[in-house]
């Protein structure tokens, strides 16, 4: 009556294969996949570009018919400087505010929340390449477009 012992041990080795089948299921679904899907991977060289691109909101952006964000018009280069920020130079608060909504599947959506006050600034890592136009919400007559593009070699 060796049989049953053999049978045993081997319905203990199926039991055995399956929970460690179900536990690689549920460590793939629970906590690989979503890693995966949550941060896109990112050149290295785009996480930490050369330089920072600084647009300013320049004194006396506030008036109308004033220059406000400078350069008004941006071209930035992933892995060069597409690190931007903007620093609030005028004496009142003003909003960096995409006119629609925006956002860069790395650095999640774009704009300042809330005001920037005097001496305040916003920045954004921007990882692929797109065209962003913005407003200051306060005062709409202040516009700017911010552009991505990839570097060419
Ligand atoms: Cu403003």
């Amino acid at each position: 009556m060796s049989t049953p012992t053999s049978s045993h041990a081997y319905g203990i080795g199926v039991i055995a294969l399956i929970i460690g089948m179900s536990a690689s299921v549920v460590f793939y679904t629970s906590f690989y996949l979503p890693e995966s899907l949550a941060k896109p991977s990112v050149d290295e060289h785009i996480l930490h570009p050369e330089e920072d691109f600084i647009i300013e909101i320049v004194p006396g952006a506030v008036v109308e018919g004033n220059q406000n964000y400078v350069p008004n018009k941006a071209l930035v280069t992933l892995s060069l400087n597409n690190k931007v920020i903007w620093q609030n130079n005028d004496d009142t608060a003003h909003t960096v505010t995409p006119d629609h909504r925006s956002a860069d599947s790395y650095s999640g959506d774009f704009g300042s929340s809330g005001v920037l006050k005097p001496g305040d600034s916003y920045e954004f890592l921007f990882t692929e390449p797109q065209d962003v136009p913005y407003h200051c919400t306060p005062h709409p007559w202040m516009t700017g477009t911010i552009s991505v593009e990839k570097l060419r070699f």
